[in-house]
């Protein structure tokens, strides 16, 4: 007995989980609050270029997308992953079987390069996601790796309009706030998003299944850590990968 009432009082505290909502506004960099008691803040970490692809390309894009086969993944999503076999646990890669990134991709890491963020950015993967209301399509609140991964994660959304919802379980202190913190950011379609330095390594980042209303594809572009870079201790491995990435030859994993 005692349990039971333990357990709905349990569910009733985690139904009463208070989160403090901020929309992130680009143009100023701020996350605006949604609520009186909050205070805006600076939301460093977050650059977004509206109208990254044309209507056109868009079409080009998602029409090579589909000439290949979607693969099953968690949550809902189907998966098209261009990259090294790796084992974040035991920290292997496997370079066999990666052919490169595709070769509609060229133009794109070409003009990613010419963003104010992405000078020198030179990417080792391509992971597409594809995201559909059916399918109750999400992903949870998680940070990147970054023992291969290197600063910079850029992403284009393609399709139609979502949230990535950044976040921060325990909240923010130095701002007063103790509780859960999320951060809306708004992704119009064929944008592009850039997380880096805080947004990539302090918040989470998700999409909520809430914030998937139509089919939404995105492909996400991931650079080498400085272990993987010229220097490194895994330089060589680092300049391999990037020279079968960049001759833009790929064919799916
Ligand atoms: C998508 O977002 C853009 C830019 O924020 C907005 O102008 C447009 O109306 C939105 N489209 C839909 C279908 O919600
Ligand atoms: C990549 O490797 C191939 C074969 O090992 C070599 O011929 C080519 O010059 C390399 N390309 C670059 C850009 O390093
Ligand atoms: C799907 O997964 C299989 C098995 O891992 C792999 O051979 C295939 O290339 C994958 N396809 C795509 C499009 O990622
Ligand atoms: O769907 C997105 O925009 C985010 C994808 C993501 O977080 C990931 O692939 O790790």
């Amino acid at each position: 007995m005692l349990s039971y009432c333990t357990l709905l009082l349990l569910l009733f505290c985690f139904c009463l989980k208070i989160v403090h909502h901020f929309l992130y506004d680009a143009e100023t960099r701020l996350a605006i609050r949604k609520e009186a008691q909050a205070a805006s803040f600076a939301f460093p970490g977050v650059f977004l270029r509206e109208n990254f692809i044309s209507e056109e390309e868009e079409k080009k894009l998602m029409s090579a997308m589909d000439q290949d086969s979607w693969n099953e993944s968690q949550s809902g999503r189907r998966k098209q992953d261009f990259g090294p076999k790796i084992n974040f646990k035991k920290k292997k890669v496997r370079v066999g079987g990666f052919s490169g990134l595709p070769a509609v991709s060229q133009k794109l890491v070409l003009r990613m390069q010419k963003e104010p963020n992405l000078a020198g950015f030179h990417p080792v993967e391509q992971c597409n996601l594809d995201y559909h209301p059916q399918r109750g399509s999400a992903i949870d609140p998680h940070l990147d790796d970054s023992w291969l991964w290197g600063e910079r994660l850029v992403t284009i959304n393609l399709l139609s309009n979502t949230t990535l919802t950044m976040s921060l379980e325990r909240g923010l202190p130095e701002l007063g706030l103790a509780e859960e913190v999320h951060v809306a950011v708004r992704l119009p379609r064929r944008s592009l998003v850039v997380l880096y330095g805080e947004a990539r390594h302090r918040w989470k980042h998700a999409i909520h299944r809430d914030d998937v209303q139509e089919r939404r594809v995105c492909s996400t572009y991931r650079e080498l850590s400085a272990e993987f870079l010229p220097g490194g201790q895994q330089a060589e491995l680092g300049a391999q990968l990037l020279n079968i990435s960049l001759s833009f030859k790929g064919t799916p994993l």
